[in-house]
C-alpha cells in the first residue's frame, strides 16, 4: 500500500471517506506538482552515484523472457487435495496484479487427476454422436480453421467458497476469489467444427471429454454449443500452458469453470445430457431442502475489491485509490458502487475501458483514510439487469450448504491502524 498522494481539497460523496470518482482526472495538475518537486530534487542531486549496471554491459537477449527475479514472490497460492499427487487448485493472486489479463504463469488451475503430458502431434479431437458425418480433427487439422480471438474470465464455481464457512476467515482475496483469471483466448468456434460435421436435428446436448486421468466430462447445451463455446488453442498470444489444457480446450464464456473441459479429446451430440460423474455427484447446488440442481451453468454477477483486501497494511493517513475487478457470466458490467461504512451509504465508481462481455472489468474511486475505521464492500450490476446479491441475501435465496456460486459482496475491514481483514456483514 503504497498509494499516499498530496491533492487539492476532495469532495466527498458518501460517507466515511468516499470521494468524487472523477477527484483524481480532476486533480492532475495538483498531482502533477507534487510529481514535479520530487523530480526536480533528484535531478539536482549532483554527486551522482552510478550502480553497475550503468558502468557495465547489461545481460544478453534470450528466446523466452521471465519477469524479473525481484518479482518472485507474486506466485499463485497452492492447495493440494490431500492424498492426491496433481489434484487440488492454484488461486490468482488478484490484489498483487493490474488490469484485466491474467498472465499465463498466474492462471488459476483446477486439476481433477494432475496435468496430462500431451504431445500435440499425437493429439486428436474426435466429433460424433448425433452428427451427419463423424469427422476425427489432428492440431495440424484445426489450425487451418479460420479464428477468433475473445476477452474472456474463467471463474470456478467453487471460487469464494471460504466465505460459505461460518465464521469469516483472515485470509487474503487472492486466496478467497482467486480461482477466477481473465485472459485473450484465441480459437476455432465450436459452431465451425459443427458444421463441418453437420447436427443431427435431434442433437441437444454435448458432451466434452478431457484427456486427462480424470477424464473429466461435462454436458453442454446445443444452443450454447453453438453460440460464443470457442475451441481454443491459444492463450494470450502462446500456445495454452499445459495446465490450463494444452494443446487445446473448450471454453464456454460465462459458464462455471468445470465445464470449460481442458486437455480436449472428444465430442459427442446427444439428444440426452450424458449424466457424467461431474454433473451428477459433484457441480450439483445442494438446496435448502435437501434436493440437488444440476447444470446450474451461468455464473453470477459479482465484484471484489482487489486494493484495499485481506491482510493488507495501509500506510500514512492520506488519500488510496480503491479498485477492484467486476464481472457477469449473463453479459456485461454497466455499474459498480462502493461503500466504505459496511453498505450504510453507496457511491459509484469509475469503469476502466475496456468493459466487455463476460470478461473481467476494473474499477477504481478515491477514497480518503484519516484512520477511522472502515468496512469497504463493492456491488456490482450487469446489462440482463442483475445486482450482487448482499450475504444476507444470498444466504436467504441459496443457503451456505450450496457449495457452489458465491457471488455475495465482500467486506474487508479497516481498522484503525490500518490493517485489512476479511469481515462478514
Ligand atoms: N480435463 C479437465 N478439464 C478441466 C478440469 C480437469 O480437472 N480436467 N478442471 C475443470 C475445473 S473444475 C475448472 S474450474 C477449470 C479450471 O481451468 P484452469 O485450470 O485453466 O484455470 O477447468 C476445468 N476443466
Ligand atoms: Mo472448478
Amino acid at each position: 500500500m503504497d498509494k499516499k498522494l498530496t491533492l487539492s481539497k476532495p469532495e466527498h460523496v458518501a460517507s466515511n471517506g468516499l470521494l468524487d470518482r472523477r477527484y483524481f482526472l480532476k486533480s492532475s495538475a495538483a498531482y502533477l506538482t507534487a510529481g514535479s518537486s520530487m523530480l526536480m530534487g533528484s535531478i539536482s542531486h549532483a554527486q551522482r552515484s552510478y550502480p553497475d549496471y550503468m558502468t557495465l554491459p547489461g545481460a544478453p537477449l534470450s528466446g523466452y523472457g521471465h519477469r524479473s527475479v525481484n518479482e518472485d514472490h507474486v506466485q499463485r497460492y497452492i492447495s493440494l487435495t490431500r492424498g492426491t499427487t496433481g489434484a487440488g487448485n492454484s488461486r490468482t493472486p488478484l490484489e498483487k496484479l493490474h488490469g484485466i489479463i491474467t498472465p499465463n504463469g498466474l492462471h488459476f488451475e483446477r486439476h481433477h487427476s494432475g496435468i496430462p503430458d500431451i504431445n500435440p502431434d499425437n493429439h486428436q479431437l474426435l466429433i460424433h454422436g448425433l452428427v451427419e458425418r463423424p469427422l476425427v480433427f489432428s492440431m495440424e487439422n484445426l489450425m487451418k480453421y479460420p479464428m477468433v480471438s475473445r476477452f474472456q474470465y474463467i471463474e470456478c464455481s467453487g471460487n469464494s467458497r471460504p466465505n460459505l464457512a461460518s465464521e469469516a476467515s483472515d485470509l487474503t482475496c487472492g486466496e478467497i476469489h482467486g480461482m477466477i483469471s481473465c485472459c485473450e483466448w484465441t480459437g476455432i468456434p465450436l459452431s465451425t467444427l459443427l458444421a463441418e460435421t453437420g447436427i443431427n436435428p435431434n442433437a441437444k446436448w454435448v458432451l466434452a471429454e478431457g484427456a486427462d486421468a480424470a477424464e473429466m466430462g461435462r454436458s453442454i447445451p446445443i444452443e450454447k454449443a453453438l453460440d460464443d463455446t470457442l475451441i481454443a488453442i491459444f492463450q494470450n498470444g502462446e500456445a495454452i500452458r499445459p495446465e490450463n489444457g494444452y494443446p487445446l480446450r473448450i471454453l464456454l464464456p460465462g459458464y462455471e469453470g468445470n465445464i470449460s473441459v481442458k486437455w480436449l479429446q472428444r465430442i459427442k451430440l446427444s439428444d440426452v445430457p450424458l449424466m457424467t460423474r461431474d454433473e451428477t455427484s459433484k457441480y450439483t447446488d445442494l438446496q435448502k431442502n435437501g434436493t440437488s440442481e444440476m447444470f446450474t451453468l451461468e455464473m453470477g454477477v459479482k465484484s471484489v475489491i482487489v486494493s484495499p483486501s485481506g491482510k493488507q497494511q495501509l500506510g500514512p493517513h492520506g488519500i488510496y485509490e480503491i479498485r477492484g475487478l467486476a464481472w457477469s457470466g449473463a453479459g456485461t458490467i454497466t455499474r459498480v458502487e462502493v461503500s466504505a461504512d459496511g453498505g450504510a451509504s453507496w457511491t459509484d465508481t469509475l469503469l476502466t475501458e475496456p468493459v466487455m462481455r463476460k470478461s473481467l472489468t476494473q474499477f477504481r474511486i478515491p477514497w480518503e483514510w484519516n484512520g477511522q475505521p472502515a468496512i469497504l464492500m463493492s456491488r456490482s450490476y450487469d446489462d440482463q439487469g442483475n445486482r450482487q446479491p448482499t450475504r444476507s441475501e444470498f444466504i436467504q435465496n441459496s443457503g451456505l450448504q450450496v457449495n457452489y456460486h458465491n457471488n455475495m459482496i465482500q467486506s474487508w475491514q479497516v481498522n484503525s491502524e490500518g490493517q485489512v481483514q476479511n469481515v462478514y456483514v
